[in-house]
C-alpha cells in the first residue's frame, strides 16, 4: 500500500548508486514479523521492568527468571521470518556502492533476510557466553544443562546481548561511529532512538553533513533533528523507496 507516503525530491534524488549510505534498524522493524517491541503499549517494558530483566545485576539476582524470559523470546523469534521491510534493505544493499546495516535487534532477521556483514550492536539473542570464562556458545549442547545451564568452568551461561550498563562490543560500535561519520544519507529505522550510543548515531551523521531521514510510526525524540520523517510502516515504506532506487540509477 503505497498511497499517502510522501517522499520528498530531495530524498529522492539522493538515492544514487554512488552514495554512501547507513541503515540504522531498530525493533520496529522486526514488529511486523511478530517481534514485540520495547517501548510503547505492546511493548515488552510495559509487561516487564527493565531493571530487572537487562542488566547483569538482574540476571545475576534472578537468573532463572532472567534465562527463562529470553527463552521465551528465543521460541518466538524461532517461530517467524523476516518481512518486507527487511527485503527491501537487501534490494539497498545491491543496489548501493557503499552500504551499512546497523542494527540495534538481536533477532538475526536482517541476516536471515539475505544482508551481509550485518552489524550488531546488542548483540545476537541466538548465542551464549558464559559468564565466567567469556566462551560463546552457539549451540547449548555442549553446556551443562540447567536453568540457566553452566559451562563447563562452572560459569553461569547467558545470552550474548548487550544489558543497560555494559560496553557495546569494540569494533561494532567503533564500525558504527565511522561510517555515521563519512556517509551522505543515513536512514533510522523503527527506533525510539533513545538507548544511547545507537542513539547517538543519527545526530553524529547529521552534524557529519549528511541527510537524514527517519522511518517510524509516530515522531522520535530526533524528529526535531532530521532532515525527513517518513511516518507508517518500515514494511511499507522500505519496498516503496526501492522503487526510486531502480529509477535513480
Ligand atoms: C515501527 C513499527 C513499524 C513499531 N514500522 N516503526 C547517554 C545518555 C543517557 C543514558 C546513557 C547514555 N549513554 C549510555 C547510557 C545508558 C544506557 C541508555 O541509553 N539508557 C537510556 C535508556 C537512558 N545505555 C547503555 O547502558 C548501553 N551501554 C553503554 O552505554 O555502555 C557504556 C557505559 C557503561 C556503563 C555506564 C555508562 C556507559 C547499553 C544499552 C543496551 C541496550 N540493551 C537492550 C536490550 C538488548 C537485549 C535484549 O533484547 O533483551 O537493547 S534495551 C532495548 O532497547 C534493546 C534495543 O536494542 C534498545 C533500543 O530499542 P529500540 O530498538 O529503539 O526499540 P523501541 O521499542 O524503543 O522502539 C521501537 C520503535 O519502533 C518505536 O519508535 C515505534 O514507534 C516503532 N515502530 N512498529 C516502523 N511497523
Ligand atoms: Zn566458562
Amino acid at each position: 500500500m503505497s498511497r499517502g507516503i510522501e517522499v520528498s525530491d530531495r530524498l529522492k534524488s539522493l538515492l544514487t548508486k554512488d552514495a554512501r549510505v547507513v541503515v540504522l534498524t531498530g525493533a520496529g522493524i522486526s514488529a511486523e514479523s511478530g517481534v514485540p517491541t520495547f517501548r510503547g503499549e505492546e511493548g515488552l517494558w510495559k509487561k516487564f521492568r527493565p531493571e530487572e530483566l537487562a542488566t547483569f545485576d538482574a540476571f545475576m539476582a534472578n537468573p532463572e527468571l532472567v534465562w527463562e524470559w529470553y527463552q521465551y523470546r528465543r521460541k518466538i523469534i524461532h517461530e517467524i521470518k523476516p518481512n518486507p521491510g527487511h527485503v527491501a534493505l537487501v534490494d539497498f544493499q545491491n543496489h548501493f556502492d557503499e552500504f551499512h546495516l546497523i542494527t540495534q535487534n538481536v533477532d538475526g532477521l536482517h541476516h536471515q533476510a539475505g544482508l551481509r556483514n550485518v552489524v550488531e550492536l546488542h548483540g545476537n539473542i541466538r548465542k551464549n557466553k558464559c559468564i565466567q570464562c567469556g566462551k560463546k556458545y552457539e549451540s547449548l549442547e555442549e553446556t551443562i544443562q540447567g536453568t540457566p545451564p553452566e559451562c563447563r568452568c562452572g560459569g553461569k551461561i547467558r545470552p550474548d546481548v548487550v544489558w543497560f550498563g555494559e560496553m557495546l562490543p569494540q569494533d561494532a560500535i567503533r564500525h558504527a561511529f565511522e561510517v555515521s561519520e563519512r556517509c551522505d544519507l543515513f536512514f533510522s529505522v523503527g527506533t525510539s532512538a533513545v538507548v544511547h550510543p545507537a542513539a547517538s548515531l543519527p545526530l553524529i551523521a547529521k552534524r557529519s553533513g549528511a541527510f537524514v531521514a527517519e522511518v517510524n510510526l509516530e515522531p522520535t525524540e530526533i524528529s526535531h533533528v532530521v532532515d525527513e520523517t517518513l511516518l507508517g510502516k518500515s514494511g511499507e515504506i522500505l519496498p516503496y523507496l526501492v522503487k526510486f532506487l531502480k529509477c535513480a540509477d
